[in-house]
């Protein structure tokens, strides 16, 4: 799939800039260059190392309402900002080529007040502007943060889900060691999470793609994404043997007979394995409406049988018609790769607890 990032926010801008880093390191192509960065806080643009200059967009700059540091944490005000300079901030979708797109991600922290305020009028804006699938990819804070933050989250979330056209959650509070200071930690958390959201979004990007047994269409992952809600991501790996040259093979196949039912439930362990992952927003699997199972490694190793009934397995357990099943070939790889999106999940007590300790805030504010 090919899709647009924009960042909006710190949290955001971050994850962008990390997701670009990982397309530039790569033989894929999923982005093309096509992101923008916006920031009520200009000293964001300087931590940035993939973003290009002409890609950052500072919003605000001439409201005396916000200081030098931006919204810093004030979601009404910033909104109000983005409203009132709507027409300016739109103008920068012109830089993205949106023809040659499939989707768009809209990246934020809805902790924060740029993220959880300018964001939604950005993916609100994008709707309006764009026949494409909006989606949003954010962060829940920690419970350990303000109260400001929990109550930001909270009302944004409502926003994002309502005007996006899918929600995509990584739950900050879930993955952080309490150990460590959270903005220690961040750098660590975004390449996580960019790592799973390309083993999904961005499998069949290859530039040396091979033709793969059973290809992931962009149309499915379109297909699951439709439910719209709020999302989750699985994902569980293991290092192979992989013998690349025909006589290697041959070898392999002569020591060990039983290689394809090995294969096989290798595959079926993985495609449990990731399915019963630390989800990036924890939630009950049985409540998601559609689910996709992604594999990425050696075309030889990936056996076709295994997968298959792990798609059934993985369709059981979630009690779920729609799963769907799409593989990527890494020919010379040496690990197997397993992501599960999970789309449309309605028990999650984190965004239950999230929803009452904002109430609590606010009750208590008053
Ligand atoms: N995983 C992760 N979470 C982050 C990161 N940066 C911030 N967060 C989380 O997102 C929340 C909002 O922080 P920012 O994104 O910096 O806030 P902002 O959108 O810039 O908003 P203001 O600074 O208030 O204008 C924080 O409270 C953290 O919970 C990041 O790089 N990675
Ligand atoms: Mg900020």
């Amino acid at each position: 799939m090919k899709f647009a990032l924009v960042g909006v926010g710190g949290a955001g801008c971050r994850l962008v800039d990390r997701i670009m880093q990982v397309e530039q390191n790569s033989d894929r192509s999923f982005s093309g260059g096509n992101v923008l960065a916006y920031d009520t806080d200009k000293s964001i643009f300087e931590t940035l190392d993939a973003v290009p200059l002409d890609r950052h967009v500072l919003v605000g700059d001439t409201h005396e309402a916000l200081g030098s540091t931006g919204a810093d944490g004030d979601i009404d005000q910033a909104a109000a900002v983005a409203q009132e300079d709507r027409d300016e901030l739109h103008r920068e979708f012109d830089k993205l080529d949106l023809h040659e797109m499939d989707a768009v991600f809209v990246a934020a922290g809805f902790g924060g007040g740029t993220g959880g305020g300018v964001g939604p009028v950005i993916v609100e804006a994008l709707t309006a502007v764009s026949e494409l699938p909006i989606y949003v990819l954010g962060v829940l804070p920690t419970t350990a943060e303000d109260a400001t933050i929990t109550v930001n989250a909270a009302r944004s979330l409502q926003s994002f889900v309502t005007h996006g056209d899918n929600t995509l959650l990584f739950d900050n509070e879930s993955w952080y060691d309490e150990e460590r200071s959270l903005a220690e930690q961040y750098e660590e958390l975004n390449e996580l999470l960019a790592h799973r959201l390309l083993a999904v979004f961005a499998a069949g990007e290859r530039q040396s793609a091979d033709i793969a047994e059973n290809r992931l269409d962009t149309s499915d992952v379109m297909r699951i994404m439709e439910t719209g809600g709020v999302s989750t991501l699985g994902y569980a790996e293991i290092a192979v043997h992989n013998p690349t040259t025909l006589f290697q093979r041959l070898r392999a196949l002569f020591y060990n007979g039983e290689e394809e039912t090995t294969d096989a439930i290798r595959i079926t362990q993985l495609v449990k394995a990731a399915a019963n992952s630390e989800l990036t927003l924890p939630c009950d699997r049985t409540s998601t409406e559609r689910a996709l199972v992604v594999l990425s490694g050696p075309p030889h190793l990936c056996s076709r049988k295994g997968f298959e009934k792990a798609r059934q397995w993985l369709e059981q357990e979630t009690e779920t018609v729609v799963v769907l099943a799409g593989d990527e070939p890494r020919p010379t790889a040496d690990d197997l790769r397993v992501a599960v999106l999970f789309s449309n999940v309605t028990t999650v007590p984190r965004i239950e607890e999230l929803k009452e300790s904002a109430l609590t805030a606010i009750r208590d504010q008053s």
